[in-house]
């Protein structure tokens, strides 16, 4: 398994079994790693080589020390590519994952001025709320509040925005999805988000505030996420 004749050094050559090992499940979130003196006997190199793979990997977060315990593989996060306006369930779908939702909140509110501004509608105007938390594989990811005037996005249903949102304005209603603008922030969970999404008092969130218009400019969404910070990160192509 250790080539010791290869230039590329054997701490690292175990780093990468390691994470093949993860990745490809045989090692699993949670499991606790084999001793260094597992590693060492068994691929007869010296504890300080397996114990510099682990350090690393602990560094990039493959690996977690609990102390008097030992060293545990840690939840690989989801990383999701901004390049691109999807949606919540394409985005699942791309990684054969299966999404789903569960509706908390679903009425017609008239909005307010500062959301009005945002949404090119008149104070008072009639929007949908939506609050639905969005799971993967029955897993809480994200809390979404969802703001839509009801004068254009017409006809949605609770039973609707327990499926896809943007299936139903694209292919129900023909209309054509153009740009969005999206903010991101870190914050920690309030009260609702740490019961919704399951986690701890005190754990981080990705707030997110997407504004996004049909491709004739008009915004149809104002929605505002709040993803899991230990289930997900953000990948996103820069060019110069
Ligand atoms: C994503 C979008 C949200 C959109 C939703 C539609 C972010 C931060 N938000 O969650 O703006 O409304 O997808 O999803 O990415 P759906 O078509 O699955 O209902």
């Amino acid at each position: 398994m250790i080539d010791k004749q290869s230039p590329i050094p054997i701490y690292h050559q175990l780093e990468e079994q390691i994470k093949a090992k993860i990745e490809n499940g045989e090692y699993k979130p949670g499991d606790a790693l084999p001793s260094e003196r597992e590693y060492a006997e068994q691929l007869n190199i010296s504890r300080m080589t397996v114990r510099q793979a682990i350090t690393n990997l602990v560094n990039e977060r493959y690996l977690h020390r609990i102390k008097g315990k030992g060293t545990f593989i840690t939840e690989q996060k989801l990383e999701q590519n901004l390049n691109g306006l999807t949606s919540f369930t394409e985005d699942m779908r791309a990684r054969g994952m299966e999404p789903s939702n569960k509706l908390i909140n679903f009425e017609i509110i008239p909005a307010k001025q500062s959301l009005a501004d945002q949404l090119h509608i008149a104070e008072h105007a009639p929007v949908y709320e939506i609050k639905r938390i969005r799971l993967a594989e029955g897993i809480p990811m994200a809390l979404e509040r969802t703001y839509i005037p009801a004068n254009l996005i017409k006809g949605l249903t609770d039973h609707i925005v327990q499926s896809s949102l943007y299936q139903y304005i694209e292919n129900e209603l023909g209309l054509k999805i153009g740009k969005a603008s999206q903010l991101f922030e870190a914050t920690l969970a309030n009260e609702e988000e740490i019961e919704y999404l399951e986690i701890a008092d005190q754990s981080p969130v990705l707030f997110m505030k997407r504004t996004t218009q049909l491709e004739n400019g008009i915004p149809f969404e104002v929605v505002k996420s709040s993803y899991r910070a230990d289930r997900y990160k953000f990948m996103l192509d820069l060019e110069r």
